[in-house]
């Protein structure tokens, strides 16, 4: 496979200031060279590498000029992938990138798969299987916070924490190993293995525990906004949106069918569900609106329960409390510009975390943004630092394999255990660890993984 040139575009469709294509492979410089007429009045290959030249790139065939541009060039092993490796900056035009292609495809290249460039990054040494994954978080990170964390894990943090636990764990499995191969000389595993392990097992599930975290950086999270008809669910997505999303009206019943938007509310990803209110329907269509929004319920990671002060706490409002209070819910009280100077007190709502705002006036909607990033970081605020965030779900699944095994491996030491059964399940933690940065490959695992990536990367 590394013995074929691949060539691809590395910015987005579309006109721009300049486009970047790519080439990586052996036959790099050969087709550049083809193709680049250099303004400096020497050939491409006695010119510098890793600097840009200036020059003209030719229709191989007729000669004529396809455009100005210029052209880097970054000899193995000195460059992203570690190969050859070609970088051309044209105009923006997607005409100029098609034909710049078209010539490359011509010359013997071919076109790269998507993520290609950065998995013979991974397979050339360049990078480990966390780093490469994080290349493509950085391209897609939605938060500031996740930007971060997967830059973090581009420089190698998650890696080097990664690679402690799978060196960790090697030894112990050595030492197991010792024991069953030369059980005279070594006699039983020592106890400072044991320790090792608990060591580990407690590290990783310090890790895995940052996970949720990571998810909502990554992923974000579901807000669904229910109440009775009339309280003014949709007055506050619209609020929420800064625009006039949804119809609102003064007929209870407005909103038949549910409507959602994706918004950064408090720097965290939502997406922000508007639900039909809920009641006893009166017609089909609103008991199928009703029906749906039990259904949205199901998946929300945050409940907006929205109440009507002026109106208070109506036996509708308790119907639905009840319906939702095992869930992680938010109180947002309503209409707040129409009891201006009211105590607000409900003995109901006592112990339930809630905020008083206008959706008309716009009062209070900053408390209730900051409350939802509080709250959809489960109270754990502000953000940790200093740790690495597990971004991936792949990451999270290897480590809590490991975890599992590890907690095998400890229970089977303690009831005093032949090595070799220590060592199946030290042995799989490992795996599962390594799996992380790449140090070991379940079969098709790497298709999987950069299939997901955008062409050019
Ligand atoms: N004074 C005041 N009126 C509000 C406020 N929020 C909403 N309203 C009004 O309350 C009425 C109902 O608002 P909607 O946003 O349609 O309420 P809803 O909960 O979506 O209602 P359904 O879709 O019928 O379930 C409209 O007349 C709004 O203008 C507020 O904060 N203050
Ligand atoms: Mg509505």
């Amino acid at each position: 496979m590394l013995e074929d040139t691949i060539v691809a575009p590395a910015t987005p469709p579309g006109e721009g200031a300049i486009a970047i294509i790519r080439l990586s492979g052996p036959g790099s410089l050969a087709a550049a060279e083809k193709v680049f007429q250099p303004s400096a009045d020497r050939p491409l290959r006695e010119l510098p590498a890793r600097t840009p030249h200036l020059g003209y790139i030719l229709d191989p065939e007729r000669g004529s000029p396809i455009d100005q541009c210029l052209l880097s060039f970054f000899p193995a092993p000195r460059s992203y992938t570690g190969e050859d490796m070609v970088e051309l900056y044209c105009h923006g035009n997607p005409l100029v990138v098609e034909r710049v292609l078209e010539i490359f495809l011509y010359l013997g290249a071919r076109l790269a798969d998507p993520g290609e460039f950065t998995k013979r990054a991974f397979l050339n040494g360049k990078l480990d299987l966390a780093q490469a994954e994080a290349v493509a978080d950085i391209v897609r990170a939605r938060t500031v916070e996740g930007l971060t964390a997967a830059v973090e894990h581009l420089q190698g943090k998650l890696s080097s924490t990664i690679k402690g636990f799978y060196h960790a764990l090697l030894g112990v499995l050595a030492a197991l190993e010792a024991s069953i191969d030369f059980p005279e000389e070594v006699g039983e595993p020592q106890e400072i293995h044991l320790e090792r392990l608990m060591e580990v097992k407690g590290e990783v599930e310090e890790l895995l525990s940052t996970w949720e975290e990571g998810r909502i950086l990554t992923q974000g999270i579901k807000l669904v906004l229910v109440g009775r008809p009339n309280v003014g669910k949709s007055s506050l997505l619209n609020a929420l949106l800064q625009q006039e999303r949804v119809l609102v009206s003064p007929i209870p019943g407005t909103t038949r069918d549910s409507v959602s938007e994706d918004v950064m509310l408090g720097g965290i990803p939502c997406r922000l569900i508007d639900t039909a209110g809920l009641r006893a329907p009166e017609d089909v269509l609103e008991s199928m609106g009703v029906a749906r929004t039990r259904k949205i319920l199901e998946e929300a990671d945050l409940i907006l329960l929205v109440i009507d002060l002026s109106k208070g706490l109506l036996p509708e409002d308790m119907e639905i409390l009840k319906e939702v209070r095992d869930k992680p819910l938010l109180v947002v009280a309503n209409k707040l510009d129409l009891v201006k100077g009211k105590e607000f007190q409900e003995e109901a709502l006592r112990d339930l975390p809630w905020v008083a705002v206008s959706a008309l006036t716009g009062e209070g909607l900053e408390r209730l943004r900051e409350k939802i990033r509080q709250m959809a970081y489960g109270g754990r605020f502000p953000l940790r630092r200093g740790s690495p965030v597990l971004l991936r779900v792949r990451h999270k699944e290897a480590l809590t394999r490991a975890s599992f095994h590890l907690e095998e491996a400890i229970r089977s030491w303690r009831e005093g255990q032949p090595p070799d059964i220590i060592a199946v399940d030290v042995g799989a933690a490992a795996r599962a660890v390594g799996e992380v940065i790449g140090a070991t490959l379940e079969e098709d695992l790497l298709d999987r993984i950069f299939a997901d990536f955008c062409l050019g990367k």
